[in-house]
């Protein structure tokens, strides 16, 4: 057989729900396949890297399973079988049940549930204009950046920071709580390139010794959910030792002297007893960015994923306005860009028809609203049915075992719109089959940096997989809703939505794959000031006004919250029963658990692990390789173990989301995460979870 000749290649966007969004030239070959896939080498954040995952992005998009042809269940529900059905058949059952759902129940029994499994706005957000038109129960969206977000906004007021790109320019990068060697490789781009070219330090704060901290200066390896103690500690220091910026204080920030008390109290060895760090390495970390003011904060999203997340979010946000690093090019903080985009997609989203005081129902306790929680539910309607594109709760929701008995119940009508049969798509009753990113027309913001990019379709889809777009229009038509059914093409609401926005013209932008959405300098470094009324960074937080800037609700009682920053210590109480603290850090070749399917990610991620500390495994007994199994009041979980000592005694680290099916006895690591609502404002507790370690009974 010939090798396939390289016909042409494409610029197009990575659609995965990473910060990095990268723009990407693929080769299409004469076969109607892909080839290789590159990062795209004049974008200036993406600079010609991409993660090896995507590199290898035929494995996917060619992959033999991936799903073609509508499927309708004919064992139980988990069994697997499915017979083949037409589009036409699929459709009009669908409408059919839904019909007959809103008839009987109302129309807040159906959910249309949905993630980011792709960032293009126009099939990740569509499902909401059938949800408007039809008065379906809304999402409210928790599960990964609600407590982020939150912390972040409490400080500066807009989800901004100073441009990514300046990370080059910055003498010292402090990598807080992300791993981006495995979870956003350019932020390694541009930070190794401030070291390479300014002599840069690069200190990494994380719970395991990651590829990433592996390449800093400063490394250092704090227990689970002590980020704010840390970030008193060194506030404390700066203080102490004359390293703020006294004057950048007093103009820009809230800071009064009942709050320098409070941080005073503070101390390295209070926070050397919560972090584990030693006071030698505080005042290290203290004394390089406060000598250093061009620190460049780059805060992740892995250590929002606490109980006290919001605050540690809040905390370490802090630091940056105590030595005023905003005031210099490659100085400050940054986290997501997604406050900057001023995009119309009303027209996607159909928020003109929205119905005022429709239920919002937390996407993170789908398990207890499919179980039936009435607090869950809020009102007395249960869920009935569910629509679900781009997402794969069944693996990625919190407290699993409640979440498989809801998807298990029989009267329960499922419609999973996917590529692959996912562990979800097994538990619908209809299976649509869903177009990639190479087949389909879009557009995606990058959170990660400051453009928003044109992914154009550039191959035929294989056998009869559809767009989201098409499903959403379909199911629109046949449940008497014709405001949801949209008359343009994918590609005619990018354009559409541009316009709208003041981008510019489609044809012009595709020209170069992107616009430009950056904010000029000063404002993304607040230099005339923080978006709040007057101006000032919050050392003390306003969580009311935070919460109306988001549109968010209270899952607690506001006086929970402190009103000055804080270590606050609320993560799940370890005991004699329940000795460590678990985190579920991400794999490098997954991405939540889309590429479980490659061989390239298979290989390389192996049996699901548990890493522990040589000391803990002698204590329990334990070898590497050994079975163990580990445990809470949510479940247990199987996996293998490996020693490591590259994390403190009393934390485990499970990494990635393997498929239920991969670990012995067939559940996976979300068992053990609690679905409790994160204060304020909600959200998951993913690396925070009290577990107990054993050897297996085999
Ligand atoms: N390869 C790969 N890439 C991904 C993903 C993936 O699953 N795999 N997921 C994608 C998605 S959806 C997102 S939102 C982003 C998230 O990417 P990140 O912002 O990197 O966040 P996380 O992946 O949750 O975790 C990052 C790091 O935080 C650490 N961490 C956990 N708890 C704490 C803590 O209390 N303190 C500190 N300091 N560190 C802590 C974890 O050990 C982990 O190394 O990545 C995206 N990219
Ligand atoms: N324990 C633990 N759990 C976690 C996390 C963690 O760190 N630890 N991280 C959490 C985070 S940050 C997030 S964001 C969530 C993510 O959870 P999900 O959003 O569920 O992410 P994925 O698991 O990647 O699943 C996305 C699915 O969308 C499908 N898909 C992709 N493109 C399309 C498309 O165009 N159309 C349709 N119909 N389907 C498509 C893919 O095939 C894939 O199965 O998981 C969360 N769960
Ligand atoms: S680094 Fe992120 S955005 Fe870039 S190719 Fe990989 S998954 Fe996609
Ligand atoms: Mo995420």
């Amino acid at each position: 057989m010939n090798k396939p000749l390289v016909l042409r290649t494409a610029r197009t966007v990575c659609p995965h729900d990473c910060p990095s969004t990268c723009a990407l030239d693929v080769e299409v070959l004469d076969n109607g396949t892909i080839g290789r896939v590159r990062g795209a080498k004049d974008d200036p954040y993406t600079a010609g890297i991409i993660c090896e995952k995507v590199a290898r992005y035929a494995e996917r998009a060619h992959h033999p399973d991936r799903l073609l042809y509508p499927l309708r269940r004919t064992g139980s529900k988990g069994s697997g079988q499915f017979e083949r059905i037409s589009w036409d058949e699929a459709l009009d059952e669908i409408g059919r049940r839904f019909l007959d759902i809103e008839a009987a129940f109302g129309p807040e029994a159906i959910w249309p549930y949905y993630y980011a499994g792709t960032m293009g706005h126009v099939h990740r957000d569509g499902i909401d204009r059938l949800r408007h038109a039809k008065a379906y129960s809304g999402q409210y969206d928790t599960i990964c950046t609600m407590i982020s977000w939150t912390g972040y906004i409490a400080g500066t007021g807009l989800l901004t920071g100073t441009n990514p790109e300046q990370m080059a320019e910055s003498d010292c990068v402090v990598i807080w709580g992300t791993n981006p060697v495995n979870t956003q490789i350019n932020v390694m781009t541009h930070a190794i390139r401030a070291r390479r070219e300014r002599g840069a330090k690069i200190v990494v704060v994380d719970i395991y010794r990651t590829a990433t901290m592996e390449q800093a200066d400063l490394q250092l390896l704090i227990r689970p959910g002590s980020d704010g103690a840390l970030a008193l500690a060194v506030m404390h220091v700066l203080l102490r030792d004359g390293l703020a910026d006294r004057a950048y204080l007093a103009q820009h920030t809230d800071l009064n002297l009942r709050t320098e008390a409070h941080i005073q109290n503070s101390t390295p060895i209070w926070a050397h007893m919560r972090t584990g760090l030693s006071v030698a390495q505080i005042e290290e970390f203290a004394h390089l960015v406060g000598k250093n003011p061009r620190s460049y904060f780059r805060l992740g999203y892995g250590f929002s994923r606490q109980r006290n997340g919001a605050t540690n979010m809040h905390a370490a946000l802090c630091i940056p306005a105590m030595i005023g690093a905003w005031q210099y090019r490659g100085g400050g903080a940054f986290h997501s860009n997604s406050g900057t985009w001023a995009l119309d997609k009303s027209e996607i989203t159909g928020a003109s028809l929205a119905t005022p005081g429709v239920r919002e129902i937390d996407m993170c306790r789908i398990g207890a609203v499919l179980t039936g929680d009435p607090e869950a539910l809020k009102t007395d309607t249960p869920v009935k049915a569910l629509l679900i594109q781009n997402t794969n709760p069944m693996v990625v929701t919190p407290d699993h075992n409640l979440t498989r008995q809801g998807f298990e119940r029989e009267d329960l009508f499922t419609v999973v719109h996917e590529q692959f049969m996912t562990e979800t798509a097994e538990m619908a009753d209809i299976v649509l089959p869903a177009t990639m990113f190479t087949e389909h027309n879009d557009y995606y913001t990058r959170g990660g940096h400051t453009r928003v990019l044109y992914g154009p379709k550039i191959l035929e889809a294989p056998g009869e997989a559809k767009p989201n777009h098409f499903v959403i229009n379909e199911i629109a038509k046949r449940v008497d809703a014709p405001s949801a059914v949209s008359l343009k093409t994918d590609r005619e609401l990018v354009a559409s939505v541009f316009e709208r926005s003041h981008y510019g013209d489609l044809d012009e932008i595709e020209k170069t794959g992107f616009v430009d959405r950056a904010l000029p300098d000063e404002k993304s470094r607040y230099i005339n000031g923080f978006a709040w009324a007057d101006g000032k960074f919050r050392f003390h937080p306003d969580w009311e006004a935070t919460r109306i800037k988001r549109g968010v609700q209270w899952v607690c009682d506001p006086a929970d919250m402190p009103d000055v920053v804080s270590y606050c210590d609320w993560n799940e109480p370890t005991s004699d029963d329940v000795p460590f603290r678990l985190t579920t850090s991400p794999a490098r070749t997954f991405l939540n658990s889309t590429f479980i399917e490659t061989p390239g990610s298979q290989k390389r991620e192996g049996t699901p692990s548990l890493l522990m500390h040589p000391e803990d495994a002698l204590r329990q007994g334990l070898e590497n390789g050994d079975a163990v199994t580990i445990g809470n009041h949510r479940g247990e979980v199987e996996l293998t173990l490996r020693i490591f000592d590259g994390l403190q005694t009393g934390v485990v680290v499970a990494e990635g989301l393997h498929p239920h099916k991969a670990h012995r006895k067939g559940r996976g690591i979300n068992v053990l995460i609690g679905s409790d609502p994160v204060k304020p404002f909600g959200g998951a507790a993913f690396h925070d979870a009290a577990v107990w370690v054993r050897a297996s009974q085999i």
